[in-house]
């Protein structure tokens, strides 16, 4: 039983080494990277880090299509848990054990950086906390599931279970695909608490999200094709429409 840890990559140079380093401390099985176009050097740190199973692509396709290419890549390579974290020293990764230890009988366990638990308590810009909240929200009325944070992107999923979904976003909004899919599934899903960190509060997202409003209308209009294409294709109703 092989579990892996999946990173996207995009521009990460000033962070990667010591996130790799991190990783590392507490994951001794396969790594999976994909760097997506990077042009500031991440590619060489990866090239020189021993033993990382590099997806490489020209031109950046953003990233949801990086989650799900790292999902296609555990699933060839028949993983049995795989964790998704980031490298820009947003995740902990001294909780890489806690997350493949706790997943248990889910099938997906996503770290919450909103269920208090006094780990790290950095406030979030607040267009991004606000979105967050409608968003999530807006996913428990759809599915009746009870999650505290949407776009967390620290989470473990069962393999297995990541076969069943079919994923296409190649953008932010992916994490809501998720959540409509997994319900649609019958996956089990459960949050655990992560730190919140938000040291540079200048990070953009680019391709035009950047404005809040922008972004809320592109999150929602991901969240009501994925619940129209749902109940249109499966036996699955939204609790509530959005
Ligand atoms: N492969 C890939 N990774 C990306 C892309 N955009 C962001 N990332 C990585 O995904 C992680 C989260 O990105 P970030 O912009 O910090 O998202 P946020 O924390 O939700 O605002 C970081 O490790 C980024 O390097 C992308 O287009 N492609
Ligand atoms: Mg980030």
């Amino acid at each position: 039983m092989v579990n892996a840890v999946i990173i996207p990559v995009y521009n990460e140079a000033a962070t990667l080494p010591g996130v790799l380093a991190r990783i590392r401390e507490y994951h001794a099985g396969p790594l999976i990277a994909v760097d997506d176009g990077s042009t500031d050097g991440s590619g060489a740190i990866l090239d020189n880090f021993p033993g990382i199973d590099i997806i490489r692509r020209p031109v950046n396709l953003g990233y949801g299509q990086a989650i799900i290419d790292g999902f296609k890549r555990a699933v060839e390579k028949g993983y049995n848990l795989v964790i998704t974290i980031d490298c820009d020293e947003q995740h902990e990764p001294a909780l890489i054990p806690a997350m493949f230890g706790g997943i248990g009988q889910l099938d997906t366990l996503s770290g919450s950086r909103y269920l208090a638990d006094g780990l790290g308590q950095d406030q979030p810009p607040e267009n991004r906390r606000k979105i967050n909240v409608a968003v999530t929200a807006a996913i428990n009325r759809i599915t009746g599931y009870q999650i505290t944070d949407s776009f967390c992107g620290f989470k473990c999923y069962k393999v297995e279970a990541l076969k069943g979904l079919s994923l296409d976003e190649p953008g932010y909004a992916m994490p809501l695909q998720f959540w409509v899919q997994a319900r649609a599934l019958g996956l089990k899903v459960g949050e655990i608490p992560v730190p919140r960190i938000y040291k540079n509060l200048d990070r953009t997202f680019g391709g035009g999200i950047d404005d809040p409003a922008k972004r809320l209308e592109y999150y929602m209009n991901v969240l009501e094709k994925e619940v129209k294409r749902w109940s249109m294709s499966s036996s699955w109703e939204p609790i509530r429409t959005i």
